[in-house]
Formats: C-alpha cells, structure tokens, sequence
C-alpha cells in the first residue's frame, strides 16, 4: 500500500472495500466530501494520513470516552497480549467484566457478552420472543439498533401497523412481526400493547436516543413504558449501546431511575475493542443456552483483550466527579454552540444529556423523527465541512451525537465554540 494521501487512498479502497469504508456513515456521503483516513489518535486528538490534525468529538462513535490512547487501558491491553489473545475457553477476565457490569448497572443481575451491539440486541429480541413464548415487538422510528434483519424496518402505514422492510434484503418475513411507533409517544404504544393483546414479546427502545441526533425521553415516557409493559407482560429493553457508562455509570436507566428487564450494552465496555453485550433479570438471562433452550453463541464472545480493556475503562470510569465533569464540559459545549448559532442568527435546537449532544439545523422543539427529520442537512453539511477545515473532527451526519471526552480541555471547548460562530455566520 503506497498511497500516502486520503483521497488516494479512497480511491485504491473504493476497489477493495464497497463505498471504500467498512461502515456506511465513514464514507462522508451525506457530507458531500471525501472521507480523512486516520493514521492515529491521542487522547482528544485524532490526525489524518495526510498530516492534519483534529480535535476529535466522534470518539469512534462513542468508546473514546476516556479519550484516545488512555495509558491504563493499553496497559491492560500489552499485558494481556502476551498471555493470548483468544482462547475460545473461559477466562477469569471475561467473569471479573460481567462482575464489573453487573455492579454499575441497575437492571443486569446477569450478563452475556458478544462482538458487537447489533449481536446485542438482535440477541436480546431473540431472548425475549424465547422467554415469553411471543413473536411481536415494538421498537420506535429514528431509533437504530444495529443491522439484523428484524430491526431494519421502516414504519409501516400506520402506527399500528406492522414494518415493512427498512433495506433491500430483509424478506417481509423478517419484518413482519416488528411494530414501528413515533418516539416519544406513549399512547401510540398503549394502542399497540391493547390492539395486540398477549402477542408482544417486547418494547427496545434508546432510553435517550442518539440514532437520530441526541432526543431524550419526554418526562414520564420511560416510566410510562416500564407501566405498560408490567401490565401487558412485555419484556422491555434499554438500548444502552450509546448511553451505557455514557451518561453515568449505570446508563440511562440509572439517570431516570427507570429499570428495563434488559440491557444492551457496547462501544465503552470495550475502551474501543469489539465488543458488545446483553444482560438483564436472571430469570430471563437463565433461558438463554447452555442454561436454558434459547440459542446465542459466539467465536469471539468475551475476548480477553476486550474485556481487560472495558475492565479498565470502566474502573476509570468508577471514579469519583467523573460524571459530573463530563456532564460540565458536555453542557459548555452545547451551551457555547447555542449561544453562537443565536449569534449567527442561524436557527438551530441543541439538546444535550450529559457529554452527547446535538445540534439541529431546524427551529423546531426535536422530540422524535417527525421532527428531527425536519433539519437542513444540506446547511449540517457545510457546517461540517467548515469545522473540518479549521481542524475539527464532527459527526459526518447530522442524524448522530456530539461525545465529549474526559480529555477534552476547557481550552479545546472554548476554540470550538469560537471555530464554531465563524462557521455558522458564514452559512
Ligand atoms: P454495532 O453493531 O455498530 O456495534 O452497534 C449497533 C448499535 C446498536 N445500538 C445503538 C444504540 C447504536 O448506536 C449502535 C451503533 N451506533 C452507530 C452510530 N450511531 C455505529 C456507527 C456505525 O454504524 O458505523
């Protein structure tokens, strides 16, 4: 490989690599520019092939939350090379990661880890259709739960009708037992629950959503699910991926002081290794294989240098004020973009919980698809492209979350605010 520069080097890989990238959204399609390719990160910096540097606040999509290159962490890491790298056997570190997990987080009495958070919640539905003998569920537009078949469905007619097919190749089949319901809505919800009586397996949903830009939980809503699923005797299923360990160290579900029966969890209980994992009550866990008859397996499932990586991070993470802090520099972020983009006179709706955060380019309340889908992509893209140029490193969509790190500076904040109302005077 001798290409030096990024636009060389997406060239050889759009011949090797569909789109040139191994996730969709790194292509920068929706930001109407070639893709950086990365040659390192440091803590809240990341530098592209081509010499540039960034101030990064994707933190590769939400791991990096103790920034990049955390010393303890590749400590953990280096040591356990030596002694291997996978086994496909049990070790201790896989039972001291669930142990760590189950401690921090509400609902998890037990917990079984995978490679990624789609092999998490596509699990989890499996176990829930397996434990309650009920093939239904609900999960809610803008919401995105990795890319098994069942959960790329797009909202049918009507909210009471079932999915249709969110992507070619996924069979109707496959969609059919999914009910799609605005975010949000808990009425939409109880009409579902009632109009589909003792068929609902369950309700997944992201306790704060960051799949359509950062939408939090209206008040009452997730209390309100919880309400419904008891009465209905529907599992219900925090999609943690994002917001595990994210927004404290117990998740969403600790924040609102609402409790799911599951939990899927990924990205920072690997400190950026693949790693993915579900857990829950122990009553529902202990039906899942060899335990009990529902099927889930996995290759790599509980990597040891995964789990001495998430082991540590969250060990860091268990520190005192480090919610606090990052909660600090996530509301001077927002804060600081708000203020600039009213300075602007450029209309925008930020939300924000914790250290994610978002930006709409639209003057509406953002409370659900509806009307996240109402902002000006067109006018994200150029504000991304001009941050990119003055050496910040953003969400390539405008449908995704701004992550502050612990290692972001005060100083580093305050330069991106300022980038920032340079940017949105220009639009
Ligand atoms: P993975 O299979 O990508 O590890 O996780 C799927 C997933 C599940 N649940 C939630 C709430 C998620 O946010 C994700 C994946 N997140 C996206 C970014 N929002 C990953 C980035 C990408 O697709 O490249």
């Amino acid at each position: 490989m001798t290409n030096t520069t990024s636009h060389d080097t997406f060239q050889a890989a759009c011949n090797l690599i569909p789109g040139g990238v191994n996730s969709p959204v790194r292509a920068y399609k929706s930001v109407g520019t070639e893709p950086r390719f990365v040659a390192r990160a440091k803590g809240s910096r990341i530098w592209d092939i081509d010499g540039r540097e960034y101030v990064d606040f994707v933190g590769s999509w939400g791991p990096m939350i103790l920034g990049y290159g955390y010393e303890p962490v590749l400590d953990a890491v280096r040591e356990q090379l030596e002694l291997g790298t996978s086994f496909g056997a049990p070790t201790c570190v896989e039972v001291e990661a669930a142990e760590a997990v189950v401690n921090a987080v509400p609902s998890v009495e037990m917990v079984r880890f995978v490679s990624s958070g789609t092999e998490a919640t596509m699990s989890a539905i499996r176990l829930a259709r397996g434990y309650t003998g009920r093939e239904k569920f609900i999960k809610f537009d803008g919401n995105y739960h990795g890319h098994s078949d069942s959960l790329l469905v797009a909202a049918g007619s009507g909210v009471l009708t079932l999915g249709i097919p969110g992507t070619p190749g996924v069979t109707q089949g496959a969609a059919k037992d999914t009910i799609v319901l605005p975010y949000n809505d808990l009425d939409s919800v109880r009409e579902a629950l009632e109009a589909n009586p003792e068929q609902v397996a369950a309700v997944i949903l992201e306790p704060i959503a960051g799949n359509m830009g950062v939408v939090p939980p209206k008040p009452g809503f997730l209390q309100g699910l919880r309400d419904l699923c008891d009465a209905h005797g529907t599992v219900l299923i925090f999609d943690e991926v994002i917001t595990g360990f994210r927004v404290a160290l117990g998740g969403a579900q600790e924040l609102y002081g609402v409790t799911p029966d599951l939990t899927t969890l990924g990205k920072i209980i690997g400190g950026g290794f693949p790693v993915g994992a579900f857990g829950g009550k122990a009553e529902i866990m202990r039906h899942l294989a060899p335990e009990g008859p529902v099927y889930q397996a996995g290759t790599l499932s509980g990597n040891p240098v995964a789990m001495v990586a998430g082991i540590t991070t969250i060990a860091a993470l268990s520190q005192p004020g480090v919610y606090e802090e990052l909660d600090r520099k996530g509301k001077k972020l927002a804060d600081g973009l708000c203020r600039a983009a009213g300075s602007a006179a450029v209309h925008t709706h930020c939300n924000r919980v914790g250290s994610m955060s978002t930006m709409f380019f639209t003057h509406l309340e953002v409370s659900n698809w509806a009307s996240a889908s109402t902002a000006d992509t067109d006018r994200y893209a150029r504000f991304f492209r001009g941050m990119l140029d003055r050496g910040y490193w953003l969400a390539p969509s405008q449908f995704e979350a701004c992550f502050v790190s612990l290692a972001h500076t005060d100083e580093e904040i305050e330069a991106f605010v300022d980038a920032a109302g340079e940017v949105l005077a220009s639009l």
